[in-house]
């Protein structure tokens, strides 16, 4: 195993309009991501991943990019990005952007100019077709719902948008587009950025003549990704950015890949010659939601942790013995917030952190933190619709009540455990007004229990969430054990507890994490002999008499030892 700075990093992610308003306009923007870069290097993370600050009309919250080349006036200047660059490079972290370039803006320049006209020499840099009966040219439904089609009354044509119809697919069949992307690319690489994160990169790629998706849920409109996930030219793709771009660089770059298998994970991460270093997988974040086919995030089911250890079992394995790469992370800005979801965000709020944190960095990958994750933020539960912001919850409140009739109050409940919104609520710095994120009204409601979890409280305390993702940061940094050992589960079939090994040359890491509420019995299996242990580290305070071959845990305790 090759060491790599990308291995060796622990990435934290900016969600730049919630992290910190510098000027009271209600919005986070960069000179306020600027005044807390000792704040990201007192935690430790050595790579910051930003979610996208270019110019966009925020239909999807800058994830819809309307100029590549320039920084969203909301979020500052150029100069503002490269001081905030230069700020981070003399802390010794690095940046990633993020890359999205499945689709543009409808208000980026070459849409504009692909709408002008069919005969325009942009217009094939999207992707258009006529109707078909009088209808869409086929069945796909957007990922925010409604049609993936959208009706161009000049030309009489549609064009595809797997996500809002402000965010236009580009095609990739095109060469000249991917010149453009690519351009693109090494202009920020040029500029001392350090890789990207590259939004959707698994659904570039669609299978010619855009077949009708097969009918799995009820309504008109169908889930086509057979069709565009893992496409046939995909691979492709990647292999000429990597060599027209990439390869040019000493960088990172990880890949959002939903519904990506291992399969494909390996070809894509394979570390000689796959064109990425390491991707997004979903099966985790899936684990909670019907498995029923046409069922949608919104269809909630319990977390069965067997199977949870069975899904992440399978990655570390196929990825370690495919010569690929994992990342893993619990929460990002489309994802509630880890500790409502997988936790406990009630009594064993700070314990359960504690144990999910455990859970992240010592899996075999580079672990990902969300903002607000290292004080232990929680789901948000607004009373009114009117309270929300995100594209795709308003959209789906919209169908739920309005077209299928729901009960408002039950949509509203489904919107509290799984609202993209969840992530997005301001940072909480300390208990002053607006939680010390804006001087005025913030562009989204606060979380109302910043008065108690804030930044400055996490801080005051050596017990907190804060503390603990600082050790667990600093022993990456301490021991290549927990970068590079391998992966073993054991206690497969333990109902409470998730229970693992780590191996690297002679040494061993037992990672125990009891993920339930109440009191859990571990005992090694026969196969792992030691005779001596070490206490690594831990979320509550442990005898050093304890014996591990027969281990009471308390609720979401969590422990790792050196084994002997
Ligand atoms: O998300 C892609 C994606 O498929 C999802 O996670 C989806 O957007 C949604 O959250 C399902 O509930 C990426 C970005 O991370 C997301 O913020 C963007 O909205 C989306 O792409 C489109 O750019
Ligand atoms: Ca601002």
């Amino acid at each position: 195993m090759k060491r790599a700075w990308w291995k060796e990093s622990v990435v934290y992610q900016i969600y730049p309009r919630s992290f910190l308003d510098s000027n009271g306009d209600g919005i986070g923007d960069l000179r306020g991501i600027k005044q807390k870069l000792d704040y990201l290097q007192d935690l430790g993370v050595s790579v910051v991943w930003l979610s996208p600050v270019y110019s966009s009309p925020n239909d999807d919250n800058g994830y819809d990019i309307s100029d590549y080349r320039a920084i969203m006036p909301e979020f500052g200047s150029m100069a503002d990005w490269d001081d905030l660059l230069a700020g981070l490079h003399q802390r010794g972290i690095r940046l990633l952007m993020d890359l999205v370039v499945n689709h543009t803006s409808d208000e980026h320049p070459w849409f504009q100019a692909a709408r002008s006209s069919p005969d325009n020499p942009y217009r094939d840099f999207y992707i258009w077709r006529p109707g078909r009966d009088g209808h869409e040219p086929n069945n796909w439904v957007s990922f925010f719902g409604g049609s993936a089609w959208q009706y161009d009354q000049a030309s009489g044509e549609y064009y595809l948008h797997l996500f809002s119809k402000k965010q236009p697919d580009l095609n990739w069949e095109n060469p000249r587009m991917r010149a453009e992307i690519y351009a693109m690319m090494d202009w920020w690489l040029q500029k001392g950025i350090d890789g990207f994160r590259m939004d959707v990169i698994n659904m570039i790629s669609k299978v010619p003549g855009l077949p009708d998706a097969p009918v799995t849920g009820p309504g008109r409109y169908q889930f086509g990704g057979a069709s565009f996930i893992q496409g046939p030219r995909l691979l492709e793709f990647l292999q000429e950015m990597k060599q027209q771009v990439l390869s040019r660089y000493d960088i990172f770059t990880v890949g959002e890949t939903p519904l990506v298998t291992t399969e494909h994970a390996v070809a894509i991460t394979q570390e000689d010659s796959g064109p990425l270093n390491m991707l997004f997988q979903f099966e985790h974040v899936d684990l909670d939601r019907d498995r029923r086919e046409g069922a949608t995030k919104w269809d909630l089911r319990p977390l069965d942790i067997n199977e949870l250890k069975q899904v992440m079992t399978r990655w570390q394995k196929d990825l370690e013995q495919g010569g690929g790469w994992n990342s893993f992370y619990l929460s990002n800005h489309d994802q509630p917030r880890m500790v409502s979801r997988f936790g406990n965000d009630g009594h064993y709020r700070v314990q359960s952190a504690k144990l999910l944190a455990t859970f992240l960095h010592m899996m075999h990958g580079t672990p990902y933190i969300y903002q607000g994750e290292e004080i232990g933020m929680t789901n948000v539960a607004f009373e009114s619709i009117t309270q929300y912001r995100d594209i795709e919850t308003l959209n789906m409140y919209h169908a739920f009540v309005e077209e299928r009739g729901l009960d408002p109050h039950q949509v509203l409940r489904l919107i509290h455990a799984r609202s993209r919104d969840n992530a997005r609520t301001p940072m909480q710095w300390d208990d002053s007004p607006h939680a010390g994120f804006t001087s005025s009204t913030p562009w989204i409601d606060l979380n109302p229990n910043y008065p108690a979890i804030n930044v400055v409280a996490a801080r005051a305390d050596p017990d907190s969430i804060w503390h603990y993702y600082q050790t667990l940061i600093r022993l990456r940094r301490e021991h290549p054990i927990i970068v590079y050992g391998s992966y073993d589960l054991i206690c497969a079939e333990h109902p409470q507890i998730y229970a693992f090994t780590r191996t690297y040359e002679h040494e061993r890491l037992l990672i125990i994490l009891n993920f339930t509420a109440e009191t859990a019995t571990f005992t090694p299996p026969d196969q792992l002999p030691f005779s001596d242990t070490r206490l690594l580290i831990s979320n509550y305070p442990v005898r050093p008499t304890d014996d591990v071959h027969r281990l009471s845990l308390r609720p979401f305790e969590a422990r790792v030892y050196w084994l002997y």
